[in-house]
C-alpha cells in the first residue's frame, strides 16, 4: 500500500539527521529486514513490532518480515515557500504526495547551529510552516474553484461536490484554521481525500531536544505537546543526535547506550509507531514455519480487503478467514492450543479485522 510520511520543518531543525538515522538503522537491519532506499531523500523503514518475534518463536518461523513505511526528507521550506521562495513549489508538490506529515521542531539550544529565525521558539516555527501550508492551500483552492465555475453551470454532480468541499475548506482557512480541523461525512471522505489539501493531512510534531532531555523532554517540548493536544495532533520527543549515534552502533551496544541515556527504546521506533498510529493503520499477522509476517491495513478493513493486501486473488476468491487474536495465540502457545481453548474462529466476508489478528485465508481460484 505504501504509506508515506513527509518530514518537514524549517532549515537546521534536524530533519536530515533524523532521516539519515532512520534509513541507516533500516540499512543496518537489512540482513533481517528487507528494506530499500528508493531515492536519496526517500527511504523505506520497518515498523517495529515486538509481537512478530513472539509469534515467530512459537511457530518456529524461519524468517520475520515486518510491515513497512516510507519516509521522505522534504527540504526547502522557508517563510514565503507558498509564493515559491526557496524550493517552495517543488517542496509543496512533495508534501501533497504524502499521507501524513512529521513536522520536526527545533527544541534544542546550540549557539553553533544557526536558527533561520534567530531564536528558539518551536510554537512560532510551527506557525510559520502552517501558515505557508495554509496559504498554499488557499491558493490552490481559489484556482480550482475558478476552474470549476464553468462545469458548475452544467450541474455536474462531481464538480458540485468538489466545489462544496472546497468552499468549506476555504472558509476554515480564511479563519486561520487548517483543513484537518474539518470533519467530513463518510459520504464525502473519498472526495475530500482526493482534494489533497496540505493542511488536511494528519500531523505528528517531532520535538528535537538536546541529548540530556531525550528521556523526558524539556520546557519547549512541553509547550509543543500542549499545542498538539489542543489541535488534536500527536507529538513525540526525540534527540536526533542520539538517534544518529545509535544508528551507527551494533545492536548490543545500542541497547547499552539506550539504557545509559535512560531510554527504553530508540526514539525512531516510537516515531515510526506514532506515524503508523497517526495514519489510522493497524497490523495483522500471517504465521507459519516459513515466515512470520506483518501486514498493514487501515482500521475498519474487512477480511476480503485485508486478504487483498497479500494478493488480489485472495480478495477476489475470498471464502473465509481462520482467525486467532494475538493474545489467544500466545496464551495457547500456537494455533492448536488456541483451538483447544475455543479461541479459533472462522470469519466471513463481513468480518472487520482487528489489530493483532493472526489470520489464515481460504480462497478459491
Ligand atoms: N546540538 C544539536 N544539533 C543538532 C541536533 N539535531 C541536528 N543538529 C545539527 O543541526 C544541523 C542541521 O541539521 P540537519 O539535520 O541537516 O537539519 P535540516 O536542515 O532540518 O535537515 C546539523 O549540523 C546537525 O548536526 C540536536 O539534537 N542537537
Ligand atoms: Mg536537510
Amino acid at each position: 500500500m505504501g504509506f508515506k510520511m513527509g518530514i518537514v520543518g524549517l532549515p537546521n531543525v534536524g530533519k536530515s539527521t533524523l532521516f539519515n538515522a532512520l534509513t541507516r538503522t533500516a540499512a543496518a537491519q537489512a540482513a533481517n529486514f528487507p528494506f530499500c532506499t528508493i531515492e536519496p531523500n526517500v527511504g523505506e523503514v520497518a515498523v517495529p513490532d515486538p509481537r512478530l518475534e513472539v509469534l515467530a518463536k512459537i511457530a518456529g518461523s524461519k524468517q520475520i518480515i515486518p510491515t513497512r513505511m516510507t519516509f521522505v526528507d522534504i527540504a526547502g521550506l522557508v517563510r514565503g515557500a507558498s509564493k515559491g521562495e526557496g524550493l517552495g513549489n517543488q517542496f509543496l508538490a512533495n508534501i501533497r504526495e504524502c499521507d501524513a506529515i512529521a513536522h520536526v521542531l527545533r527544541c534544542f539550544e546550540d549557539g553553533d547551529i544557526t536558527h533561520v529565525e534567530g531564536r528558539i521558539d518551536p510554537i512560532a516555527d510551527a506557525e510559520t510552516i502552517e501558515t505557508e501550508l495554509m496559504l498554499a492551500d488557499l491558493d490552490s483552492i481559489q484556482r480550482r474553484r475558478a476552474n470549476l465555475a464553468r462545469k458548475l453551470k452544467g450541474g455536474d454532480k462531481e464538480s458540485l461536490d468538489q466545489d462544496r468541499l472546497l468552499a468549506v475548506a476555504e472558509a476554515a482557512l480564511n479563519q486561520g484554521q487548517p483543513a484537518r480541523t474539518i470533519k467530513v461525512s463518510d459520504d464525502d471522505a473519498r472526495a475530500w481525500r482526493l482534494l489533497q489539501l496540505l493542511t488536511a493531512k494528519p500531523v505528528l510534531y517531532v520535538c528535537n531536544v538536546e541529548e540530556a532531555s531525550a528521556a523526558s523532554g524539556n520546557s519547549q517540548s512541553a509547550r509543543v505537546a500542549e499545542m498538539a493536544a489542543r489541535q488534536g495532533a500527536a507529538s513525540v520527543v526525540i534527540s536526533a543526535r542520539i538517534e544518529e549515534e545509535l544508528a551507527q552502533l551494533p545492536p548490543e551496544e545500542a541497547a547499552i547506550f539506550l539504557e545509559e541515556m535512560g531510554l527504553h527504546e530508540a526514539g525512531l521506533d516510537r516515531l515510526i509507531r506514532a506515524g503508523h498510529e497517526l495514519l489510522g493503520l493497524q497490523t495483522y499477522f500471517t504465521v507459519g514455519p516459513k515466515e512470520a509476517r506483518a501486514w498493514t491495513i487501515a482500521k475498519g478493513t474487512l477480511a476480503p480487503q485485508a486478504a487483498g493486501v497479500i494478493h488480489g486473488d485472495f480478495e477476489k476468491g475470498f471464502i473465509r478467514s481462520e482467525t486467532v487474536a494475538y493474545e489467544d495465540y500466545v496464551a495457547g502457545n500456537g494455533e492448536a492450543g488456541a483451538k483447544e481453548a475455543g479461541k479459533f474462529r472462522v470469519e466471513g466476508k463481513t468480518y472487520e479485522v482487528q489489530d493483532g489478528d493472526v489470520l489464515h485465508f481460504l480462497f478459491s481460484g
